[in-house]
This record gives C-alpha cells, sequence and structure tokens, in this order.
C-alpha cells in the first residue's frame, strides 16, 4: 500500500476503527474503509463486535452524515467538539457541610499548572464534597482559564478580579527607595529580588485575601497554589476536622525562610507584640519560631542575628480559618507591618507573617500538623510516614525518594514544631529511630 494512505487514514479514528475490525474480524482493511458508515455498523453486528471497547466512540460518530475522502477531517473534529459534555449537566450543589472553599491566586499563564493542582485535589477529596472554587487574579481572567477550570471543578466556580487598592503600592512607600531597594536585591541574587509583582502577591496573600468580596461567604479555606501534587485519598472533611477539633490553621510542609528576604520582619513583629499584649495567646507557639537550639544532632542551623529562628509554615499549602485572619487583632499586625515598608523595601513572604502571627496569637492546640497529607510543591515534598497509608493504597508516593522526604531533611522545622507546639516526633537517623 502505498505511504500517502497510511498517512492518511492511520491517525484517524476511521482508520484505528478499521484496523481494529480487521483484527476482530478479519475483514480486509481496505474493505472496512470503503464501506459507508452505516455499513461499517452492519459489519461490526454481523461480526458481533458491537461490545467492544470501540463502540461508544464508534456510534457516535455513525450518527453524523457519510464520511468521504472530502470531509473526514473536519467530520470528526466536528464530532469531536460537538460530543455532548457531561460536565456542562454536572450537578454542583456541595455535599460537604462546612462553609468552606478551595482558594487559589493565579495567573492567566498558569492555567495548566491550575488544572492540574485542581485535578489531584478532586479526585483525592473534593469530589465527594464539591466544595466551590475560588479563583483570585489581579487581571481578569481569560475565557479560557474559565472554562477549562470549570471543566475540573465538581462544585461551584467563582472568579474574581483583587481591586487595584490591594495591588498596587501604598502612598507610604517612597518610591525612590523602593526603586533603590530593589536594585540592591538584584545585585545581591536574592530569590524573586527583583520582582515587584511577587511582593504585591505576598502583601496580598499577608493581608487581603481573606477580605476579598468572594472570599467574604466563606469561614474557611484550603488555599491551593498551581503546579502541585496531592499524593493521598483525604479520608474525612478536613474542614469539619478542624471545626470539631477547635482548629484554626493547619499546614503540611515547615522549613526556614531565607534570611536576606525579612532582614527586620522579626525586630518589628516583636515591637508590635511589645506594644500589643492584648493580643498574644496564653498558651501561644512562640518557642516554635524563637528556639535555636538544635533539636535533632544533624539540623542545619539557620543563621539569623537575633533570636527569631525563620521557621515558617510553607503557605503554599495551607487549610485555615479565615475569621482569625479577619479578627481586629490580625489585622492591627498586618496594618503595622504595611506601615513599616518591609513587603516592598524588603521581601517580606507571606509565609513568615503568617506564622509568625498564628504562632504568637494562637494557642498552639489551634494549629493542626496534616501529618496523614502527601504533599508536593517544587522544590520539596512530603509523604506520610506510616506503612498503612500505602498497604491501605489511600497514598501513592511512587517515584518520590524516601530520602528526599524534606521532613527527615536537615532544614525540616517539623522537629521544631512536634517539641513546641504538637506531638511527640519518631525520626530516623542514621537508622535509628529516635523519639523526640
Ligand atoms: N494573579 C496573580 N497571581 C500570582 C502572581 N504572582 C504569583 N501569583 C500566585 O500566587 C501564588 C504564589 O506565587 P508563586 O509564584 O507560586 O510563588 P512561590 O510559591 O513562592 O514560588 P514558586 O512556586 O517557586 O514560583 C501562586 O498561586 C501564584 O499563582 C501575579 O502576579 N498575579
Ligand atoms: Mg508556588
Amino acid at each position: 500500500m502505498e505511504f500517502a494512505f497510511w498517512i492518511k487514514w492511520v491517525p484517524s479514528v476511521l482508520g484505528l476503527t478499521c484496523i481494529a475490525v480487521s483484527i476482530l474480524s478479519g475483514l480486509d482493511v481496505m474493505e472496512c474503509l470503503n464501506h459507508s458508515r452505516t455499513s461499517i455498523i452492519d459489519v461490526l453486528e454481523q461480526n458481533n463486535v458491537t461490545n467492544s471497547i470501540l463502540w461508544p466512540r464508534f456510534t457516535a460518530q455513525m450518527l453524523d452524515t457519510p464520511i468521504t475522502n472530502d470531509n473526514w477531517e473536519t467530520t470528526i473534529q466536528d464530532y469531536t467538539y460537538r460530543a455532548d459534555p457531561p460536565w456542562l449537566e454536572k450537578n454542583r450543589t456541595q455535599i460537604g457541610v462546612e462553609n468552606a472553599t478551595l482558594f487559589m491566586l493565579v495567573r492567566n499563564s498558569e492555567l495548566h499548572e491550575a488544572l492540574q493542582s485542581m485535578r489531584e485535589i478532586e479526585d483525592r477529596f473534593n469530589r465527594h464534597y464539591r466544595y466551590p472554587w475560588t479563583f483570585l487574579n489581579d487581571k481578569l481572567f481569560t475565557e479560557d482559564f474559565k472554562r477549562l477550570t470549570a471543566g475540573i471543578a465538581s462544585g461551584k466556580v467563582e472568579y474574581g478580579q483583587v481591586p487595584k487598592e490591594h495591588w498596587s503600592l501604598p502612598s507610604h512607600i517612597d518610591e525612590v527607595k523602593f526603586q533603590e531597594c530593589l536594585r540592591d536585591f538584584t545585585e545581591r541574587n536574592v530569590i524573586y529580588g527583583p520582582t515587584v509583582s511577587y511582593r504585591h502577591m505576598c502583601r496580598f496573600n499577608s493581608g487581603f485575601f481573606y477580605r476579598q468580596e468572594l472570599m467574604n461567604q466563606y469561614d474557611w479555606y484550603w488555599r491551593v497554589e498551581p503546579e502541585t501534587n496531592f499524593f493521598c485519598d483525604m479520608t474525612y472533611d478536613p474542614f469539619t476536622m478542624m471545626r470539631q477539633n477547635g482548629k484554626a490553621y493547619g499546614f503540611v510542609i515547615a522549613i526556614p525562610e531565607y534570611p536576606e528576604t525579612i532582614p527586620t520582619l522579626w525586630n518589628t513583629s516583636k515591637a508590635f507584640f511589645q506594644s500589643n499584649p492584648d493580643v498574644v495567646a496564653p498558651d501561644n507557639a512562640a518557642q516554635f519560631i524563637l528556639d535555636k537550639d538544635h533539636v535533632r544532632p544533624d539540623d542545619i542551623h539557620v543563621d539569623s542575628d537575633d533570636e527569631y529562628n525563620l521557621c515558617h509554615f510553607w503557605s503554599n499549602f495551607e487549610i485555615a480559618n479565615l475569621n482569625f485572619f479577619r479578627s481586629e487583632q490580625y489585622q492591627r499586625y498586618f496594618d503595622y507591618l504595611d506601615n513599616a515598608g518591609g513587603f516592598f523595601y524588603e521581601r517580606w513572604g507571606d509565609a513568615p507573617v503568617h506564622t509568625i502571627a498564628l504562632a504568637m496569637m494562637l494557642n498552639k492546640s489551634q494549629i493542626h500538623h496534616f501529618s496523614d497529607i502527601g504533599y508536593r510543591h517544587e522544590p520539596y515534598y512530603r509523604c506520610p510516614h506510616d506503612d498503612a497509608s500505602y498497604t491501605s493504597g489511600r497514598c501513592l508516593c511512587t517515584g518520590m525518594k524516601p530520602g528526599e522526604n524534606v521532613d527527615f531533611s536537615p532544614i525540616s522545622c517539623l522537629p521544631k514544631w512536634y517539641m513546641h507546639g504538637g506531638r511527640p516526633f519518631v525520626y530516623k537517623y542514621q537508622d535509628q529511630l529516635i523519639l523526640m
């Protein structure tokens, strides 16, 4: 057969179908291709292959006008786009009982990374609960972004644009000084040092996300970032678990911040807490961010020139109560930091800002480590440590190298959390199990 024949027919659905038909029924491929579509159905029926895996797709294709040499390509494409998408009619009624949303701040350019994170959260958790998704952006979302994310979401979807005043330089920032700082951060090669939008993002996630119009209707959020992985099925509703157990904040990974991004954050915060002692919780987790002793023999000692140890909950994953951030006390703290200017003159991240507030203003029992969640956001991942998570099939961390589980890395602040906030921690050091 001529080369042109294969180029034309093999990639097509009809071509592949005919190859399958010929394998199943012994019919000649050429004969199959020469049949009209209706007669191919007859051939399939005669040969008793209507229950074949090809059948649903094949039948749908047969319903159109006959395919000819001239129109086969467009007809097949047409068929693909005209199929009634089941998700257009899907029932998006919420099943989960909490007043909660899955929340993503995201750019249009991150559509595919967003879809990937969404797909995993839906498969692992949300398809059983159908919590709504809330997407926020400093720009307008494109139609493609909305169409495709709505396709993955099992629940309601809402899209909002951040008001300009929450994503621009506040009037008290000296623009000349800011430009000098940007140049300095660039010269010193500080991570995201030269990026203005990154600073707006960090400031937004520190002081504005919880008071956006779309977020005002909720009490709880699960922060989701593009290009993250979720390795385990959730076997319960984390929002309900947190409400029932008096938790306000949940995290999975804790690591130290880059010191050069927050040189004055701790001293500014300390000044705030000294002049606002009423906001400090009686049984707070301050030691989690202040203990500079090595918890494990192989801890990396992070150099910071004051008592602050730079440990923070990695905020690209958060399940938390919005009302903590909406409280007058947190607002007072954020305004104080914002006035100090470090979101712009330095590069304060929302993770250390959240963590300092949480560690000082909540009782430690209100903060929860989700030790049963497997999660990855480059460059780190962590997976549960117990055997049952894998023998039950609940988690799949295949491809993740055990030695690279950040919980066991010297940079992890998790041992410090278990020492000062959570429960006892067992870790493996040089093949020995050590109970903290
Ligand atoms: N709409 C919008 N979202 C942003 C912008 N910058 C960051 N984000 C979002 O804010 C979150 C955090 O930003 P990332 O760029 O992921 O920052 P990061 O996690 O510290 O760093 P990498 O993931 O390593 O790039 C993500 O959900 C981003 O999609 C921006 O300029 N506009
Ligand atoms: Mg990220």
